[in-house]
C-alpha cells in the first residue's frame, strides 16, 4: 500500500524524478540552491526535502467531508535545503528565501506554563515563515515533549516553483518540505510512513488556520510519477496510484493561473472555513433527517451519514460500486434540505440564519456553538445546505466515475472518446463548483470557457478556487494552438510571452512525490 511506504531518502537526482531527461533539467536548480545555502551559512546543507505542488483533475471541496479525490503531484515543487546548528540556543531557525520578496526570519519555540511548545503564528495575514512554523510545530509537539529532548537549531534555505495562491497547493508543499526537514534533522524520521507524513502535515497546516482536508498533502507525499492518485480518506486514509489513459491519443493537463490571488488564510471566514461548516452543519441536518443515529457532541461529516444510513458496520470500507451506488441514492434524499431554504415566494435559496440552522440541527444553541463554531473564525448571515450538499455528493460521484474510466480504459484501448468522457465529467464539476458551491469566480469561469473553445476536452477550476489555477485536459500535440488561442483571449495573459507566459500557463504530467535528498 502506497501510504505504507516509508520516505524515500536518496543522493541522486536521477532517482528523485526517475526520469533522467527532468533530473538533467532540474540539476541547475538544485545546484543553485546548494552554493546559495553556502554562501549564507558558511557550510553545506544536510539535506534537502523536495515536496511538489499538486493539481487536483477532480474532486473538489469533497475531502474534508471525508469523499475520495483524484489529485496528480506536478512537477513545480518546493526546495528546503536544511543544515543543523550545535550551539547555545537551542531550537532557534534562520529561515532564508532565495526569493527576495520573502524576507530572512529568526524564530525559537519556548514551553508555555502548561510545558506545551509555542511558536508564534501570526494568523491574520500572509507570511511565508508561518509555513516553517507549521511544519516545526507538528516535529516538536510529537517528539519532544519531555525536558530532556532537545531539538535542534535549524538554518535553512527555500525555493519554490508552485505559484502561491494559485490552487496548486504551495501551501502544503511548504508545510511537508518543512516537516521534512525538521524530521530528518532531529534524526526522527526512523518508522514514520507516508501516511504518517500525512497526518502530521494535515494537523501542521491547521496551525496556520486553514482547516484542509488531506488531499493536498496526500498528493505531495504519495504520488508516484505517471499517475494520478485516487486518495480515500474514510474509515482510514488510503492512496491509490491510477494510470491515466492519455497516451493515445497523448494528451495532457494544462494548468492556467487566473492571476486572481485568493488568499485562503485572509478570506477562510467567508470562504474556505464558511463551507468547511456548512457542510458539516447539513451532515447533522441531513443525517437527523434521515434518522442516521450521531452523538449529541459528534462532528459527523457526509460520508460518515452516508455509510451509516447504508448500514455500513464502523471500520468497514464500503466497495467503490457500492459507495456509488449509494451516492446516487442519497442524492435523491437531499430535496427535502431545499424546502426549508426556500423563502416561498420565487423558490431562490435564501439560506438558512443560524437561528434557523441551530434549530434544524435539534441541537441546543450553546451545544451547536460549541460543535460547529467554537473552533473556527467564520462570518455569514446565512447558511446553504442544499447546494452545498448537492456539490457534495455529486462530485463524489464523479471522481468515481472518471476513476472508473482511467481503471476500465486498458492501454491499447484509449480513444478520444475516453477523453471527452474524462472531459465531461471536469466540465460537469465545473458548473457544480460555480453555481451550487459557489467557489468559482468570473476570472475561472471565463479561462474555463476559453479553454473549452480552445479545444480541451474539459476544463475546471483546481484547488479552493476563488482564484488560482484551472485545469484542462488537452491534446498533446495540440498544446502550442491551445496556449496561443487561450491568451488571445483572455487580457491579463496579452503582453506575456516566453518565459513569463510559460509561468502562468503550462503542461505538466504527473510527478513523483516528497523526498529527501541526502547530500553526502
Ligand atoms: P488548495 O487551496 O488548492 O491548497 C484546498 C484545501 C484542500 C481541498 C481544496 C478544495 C488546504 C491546504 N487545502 O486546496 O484540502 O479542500 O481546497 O478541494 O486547505
Amino acid at each position: 500500500m502506497a501510504a505504507s511506504q516509508p520516505i524515500p531518502v536518496y543522493t541522486q537526482l536521477k532517482d528523485v524524478f526517475q526520469d533522467t531527461a527532468t533530473a538533467l533539467a532540474q540539476g541547475p536548480r538544485w545546484n543553485n540552491l546548494i552554493e546559495e545555502f553556502t554562501q549564507r551559512y558558511g557550510r553545506k546543507p544536510e539535506y534537502i526535502a523536495r515536496a511538489p505542488g499538486r493539481v487536483n483533475l477532480i474532486g473538489e471541496h469533497i475531502d474534508y467531508a471525508l469523499f475520495g479525490v483524484f489529485p496528480a503531484a506536478v512537477e513545480r515543487d518546493i526546495l528546503m535545503a536544511v543544515a543543523g546548528r550545535e550551539e547555545h540556543d537551542p531550537g532557534r531557525i534562520t529561515a532564508d528565501n532565495l526569493d527576495g520578496k520573502y524576507s530572512r526570519q529568526t524564530f525559537a519555540p519556548i514551553k508555555n506554563h502548561v510545558q506545551e511548545w509555542e511558536l508564534d503564528i501570526d494568523k491574520t495575514q500572509l507570511r511565508w515563515e508561518s509555513y516553517v512554523k507549521a511544519g516545526y510545530y507538528g516535529v516538536l509537539g510529537k517528539f519532544f515533549n519531555s525536558n530532556e529532548d532537545v531539538p535542534k537549531g535549524v538554518d535553512l534555505l527555500v525555493t519554490g516553483s508552485v505559484p502561491a495562491g494559485s490552487g496548486l497547493s504551495s501551501s502544503a508543499a511548504m508545510v511537508v518540505a518543512s516537516t521534512l526537514s525538521f524530521l530528518a534533522i532531529n534524526q526522527r524520521l526512523d518508522g514514520i510512513s507516508k501516511g504518517d507524513l500525512v497526518n502530521i502535515t494535515v494537523s501542521n497546516e491547521r496551525r496556520v488556520g486553514v482547516n484542509s482536508g488531506g488531499m493536498d498533502q496526500s498528493a505531495s507525499v504519495i504520488s508516484a510519477a505517471g499517475a494520478a492518485l485516487y486518495v480515500s480518506f474514510f474509515p482510514l486514509l488510503s492512496a491509490e496510484p491510477i494510470p491515466l489513459p492519455i497516451t493515445a491519443p497523448r494528451s495532457v493537463f494544462v494548468c492556467a493561473n487566473s492571476l486572481v490571488v485568493s488568499d485562503k488564510v485572509v478570506h477562510a471566514k467567508t470562504r474556505y472555513n464558511l463551507r468547511v461548516v456548512e457542510t458539516l452543519a447539513a451532515a447533522r441536518v441531513l443525517g437527523r433527517r434521515l434518522g442516521v443515529k450521531m452523538a449529541n457532541d459528534e462532528k459527523i461529516t457526509m460520508r460518515e451519514v452516508l455509510d451509516r444510513w447504508l448500514g455500513v458496520k464502523p471500520g468497514e470500507e464500503l466497495e467503490v460500486a457500492a459507495l456509488k451506488s449509494g451516492l446516487e441514492r442519497i442524492s435523491k434524499e437531499i430535496d427535502g434540505l431545499k424546502l426549508v431554504e426556500s423563502d416561498g415566494s420565487d423558490g431562490t435559496e435564501t439560506g438558512l440564519t443560524l437561528e434557523e440552522l441551530i434549530e434544524l440541527s435539534g441541537l441546543s444553541a450553546s451545544d451547536f456553538k460549541q460543535i460547529y463554531l467554537s473552533w473556527v473564525d467564520i462570518e455569514a448571515t446565512h447558511f446553504q445546505l442544499y447546494k452545498r450538499s448537492k456539490h457534495v455528493f455529486s462530485e463524489a460521484w464523479r471522481v468515481l466515475e472518471f476513476r472508473d474510466i482511467c481503471l476500465r480504459t486498458a492501454e491499447g484501448n484509449q480513444s478520444h472518446d475516453t477523453l471527452r468522457q474524462l472531459g465531461k465529467l471536469m466540465d460537469e464539476s465545473q458548473t457544480s463548483c460555480a453555481e451550487l458551491y459557489e467557489c468559482s469566480c468570473p476570472e475561472l469561469d471565463e479561462l474555463t470557457h476559453l479553454a473549452k473553445e480552445a479545444g480541451a476536452y474539459g476544463s475546471r477550476l483546481t484547488g479552493a478556487g476563488w482564484g488560482g489555477c484551472t485545469v484542462s485536459l488537452v491534446e498533446e500535440s495540440r498544446v502550442e494552438e491551445f496556449i496561443t488561442k487561450v491568451k488571445a483571449g483572455y487580457p491579463a495573459y496579452h503582453g506575456l510571452h516566453g518565459g513569463a507566459l510559460h509561468e502562468v500557463i503550462f503542461a505538466t504530467k504527473p510527478s513523483s512525490g516528497a523526498c529527501l535528498f541526502k547530500l553526502t
